[in-house]
């Protein structure tokens, strides 16, 4: 399934006049108050996110998943879909792969199929929270910071293993993230765990090919419920100081505790050049894996608010990579996906017209009610001819929901990939 650019054009059509006319009332707007509104757009069409290779099909609970027909069943179905997200948004031009679950069978095949889609290999993710068919090794216990050095072994190998695997694809990160921890009190010796888990990650870092960086993920419980090694970014901050300088912090949103202020952490990390990179989604209760500001938006526009001032003023931190890590039960996966999109870019580009000088001026003055306003000036704009306007420029639809409606996208996928197409998955 391909779409061409023909398809998205047509589709266009309909709304362009309209866009236009939006467009064009809202350029006015930001020029008088001062704004750069090609750079802008200009930022928004470069901002690309990679899609994980597991949100492509419908997600599920511990308790049920529920299928979607036309569900992607190959690495290869996989990368159309995400091609077709890239088509129609322009936004998602790269995939992140999780290790085993999605292992090229023919590495040339697969490089050709997603240079062809435009999308390049992002982070890619090890996995030692599950145990793999003939494993010699169990991870039930625990994986890198595991109290026997043979587990350790395999789970250090494991990650090297993906390195190698990434080092093929042209990736230049290894995600790490461990659910290692203990689910009753007395299980562990927090010490020694620790101790572990640093020793282990020192020794993949040193198979890291120069131009790569490591991200370290945390998350506070689950599946462990009473300790998780990697519980905060200070832990993770603090390992990836122990590996070294291309090992970072990758913030995951749902990994947190309810009313964890995110935007502070992010902006801790970057002072110190130590964000890697960022997992988006939405939570509600805990690690929810919800479409991205479907719950929180305005938080989402405060992290952004330190993004953008993190990648202007804080030199020293590294390109970030950006992933969607989010699931649903009950949607089409594509049509979650581009909301995500969707609602990243609204986001990214409300901060971007926050009035950095202004607010600078106001934060001297002690004029609290003012610095206030001028986010929430921002925080209120309606973007949304903006983001259009950056798809639209790049060969984008204007709206992609309504184009991948109108195009019948899932009926094809459900023709092309048979009646009975469901993805047998997580
Ligand atoms: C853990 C996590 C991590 C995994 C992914 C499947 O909760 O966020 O990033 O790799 O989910
Ligand atoms: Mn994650
Ligand atoms: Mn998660």
């Amino acid at each position: 399934m391909r779409i061409e650019k023909k398809q998205i054009e047509e589709v266009n059509k309909r709304d362009l006049k309209s866009h236009q006319d939006h467009y064009n009332f809202l350029g006015a707007q930001l020029t008088n108050q001062g704004h750069e509104v090609d750079e802008v757009v200009k930022k928004l069409s470069q901002f690309q996110v990679a899609i994980p290779s597991w949100a492509l099909g419908a997600g599920g609970t511990r308790f049920a998943r529920f299928s979607y027909y036309g569900e992607p069943s190959t690495l290869g179905q996989k990368l159309e879909d995400v091609g077709v997200l890239h088509a129609l948004t322009k936004t998602a031009g790269a995939v992140s792969l999780h290790i085993p679950w999605d292992v090229p069978e023919d590495y040339k095949a697969i490089s050709e199929l997603a240079s062809s889609l435009d999308i390049t290999f992002d982070a890619v993710n090890s996995n030692t929270f599950q145990d793999q068919l003939n494993q010699k090794e169990s991870y039930k216990y625990g994986s890198l910071g595991d109290r026997s050095s043979v587990v350790r072994e395999q789970a250090t190998a494991h990650n090297i293993d993906v390195i190698n695997i990434g080092k093929k694809l042209g990736s230049k990160a290894l995600t790490v993230w461990l659910a290692d921890g203990a689910s009753f009190p007395g299980q562990n010796n927090f010490q020694e765990s620790l101790g572990n888990t640093e020793s282990s990650l020192k020794k993949i870092y040193a198979s890291l090919p120069q131009d790569w960086k490591m991200l370290i993920e945390y998350k506070p419980y689950e599946p462990n419920f009473y300790s998780t090694i990697i519980q905060d970014w200070g832990t993770s901050f603090m390992l990836a100081n122990a590996c070294g300088e291309r090992a970072t912090t990758l913030v995951d949103l749902g990994h947190h505790l309810p009313n964890t202020n995110i935007e502070q952490i992010v902006a801790t990390l970057m002072y110190k050049g130590k964000l890697g990179g960022f997992h988006f989604n939405d939570s509600k209760y805990g690690d929810d894996d919800l479409t991205v500001g479907s719950i929180k938006p305005y938080a989402l526009f405060l992290i952004f608010n330190e993004l953008v001032y993190g990648m202007e003023n804080n030199p020293k931190n590294p390109e970030l990579s950006w992933m969607i890590d989010a699931s649903h039960n009950l949607k089409d996966p594509l049509e979650d996906l581009i909301q995500s999109l969707d609602a990243i870019q609204e986001a990214y580009a409300k901060a971007l017209l926050i009035d950095q000088k202004m607010l600078k001026e106001a934060q001297k003055d002690n004029d609290v009610t003012l610095c206030q306003e001028i986010l929430q000036r921002a925080y209120r704009t309606d973007v949304r001819p903006l983001i259009a306007e950056a798809r639209l420029i790049q060969g984008g639809a204007i709206n992609p929901i309504k184009a991948y409606r109108n195009l019948g996208i899932r009926q094809n996928l459900i023709n092309e990939r048979g009646a009975n197409s469901k993805a047998s998955g997580l």
